[in-house]
């Protein structure tokens, strides 16, 4: 699915968008999916705008903003964990981690049109910071983006400086990195942005008559430790490619509720 040259722009520059990895009918299935989960969080307790807070908007402007986000997509419909595992994916994340790849977590990033809320430039590392820095992102379009419905961009390289501070832990100071500093990333639906938990990213409002709805996957190489027992998810662990050589030495400790 990549070359050499692909896997050494990765390792340059902690990005790569790979086009056509899911065909039309796969993107047709986790938009259903997306749509399904979305319905049923309507019309349940569960229901909530995840909308970043913070003072990288101004106020007025944050409050009209919606993200229909949830976690752990792959307890909620099997496509998200046919899309998880699917064959194209483990071959470049095999290129890109090794032989041994574990899924972290999965989640849904819904930007309505319109109102869709932005992200503000961060790096993922301080909400799962690991060891040997292995952890990326597959970023799964399910609709095409651009800058108008508020598509993904990054900072090329800088998943090369290390974790960077970040306001309250969530991201960072605008005022350094505004999103103007990052390179869009436009994508058509069926491709996936890989990125290190690195490389700074974020994402503008969804300002266009379209919806801009993604599917996040978060993978590492089983053997590269977490640093804090922090974003445990249930079900975590579950292994994409290879084998787990530290099974018996370390597993997520979650409780079932
Ligand atoms: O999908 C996006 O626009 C950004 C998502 C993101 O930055 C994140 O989940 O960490």
């Amino acid at each position: 699915m990549i070359k050499a040259e692909d896997v050494e722009f990765y390792k340059e520059n902690g990005y790569l968008l790979v086009r056509g990895v899911f065909s039309p009918d796969e993107v047709a299935e986790m938009r259903r999916a997306v749509d399904g989960i979305v319905d049923r969080a309507a019309r349940s307790k569960y229901d909530h705008n995840a909308a970043w807070q913070g003072d990288y908007l101004p106020p007025e402007e944050l409050k009209k903003l919606v993200l229909k986000g949830f976690h752990d997509v792959h307890y909620h419909d099997a496509a998200f964990t046919r899309a998880a595992v699917h064959p194209n994916m483990a071959a470049v994340l095999t290129k890109l981690i090794g032989p041994n790849v574990q899924l972290h977590h999965s989640k849904m990033l819904v930007k309505p049109p319109e109102k869709g809320a932005a992200f503000p430039l961060h790096q993922d590392t301080p909400y799962f910071p690991h060891d040997n820095h292995t952890m990326m992102a597959g970023s799964v379009h399910l609709d095409d983006s651009d800058m108008e419905n508020g598509c993904l961009c990054v900072i090329p390289g800088s998943h090369k400086q290390g974790l960077l501070p970040h306001v309250g832990k969530y991201y960072l100071d605008h005022r350094q990195y505004p999103l103007s500093a990052a390179t869009p990333c436009p994508a058509r639906a069926g491709d996936v942005l890989f990125f290190n938990y690195l490389t700074i990213h974020g994402s503008d409002v969804n300002k266009s008559t379209r919806n801009r709805r993604n599917v996040l996957f978060q993978y590492r190489d089983p053997s590269d430790p977490p640093t804090e027992d922090v974003h445990v998810n249930w079900g975590q662990g579950l292994m994409v490619c290879g084998e787990n050589p530290v099974y018996r030495e370390f597993k997520p400790e979650y409780q079932l509720r």
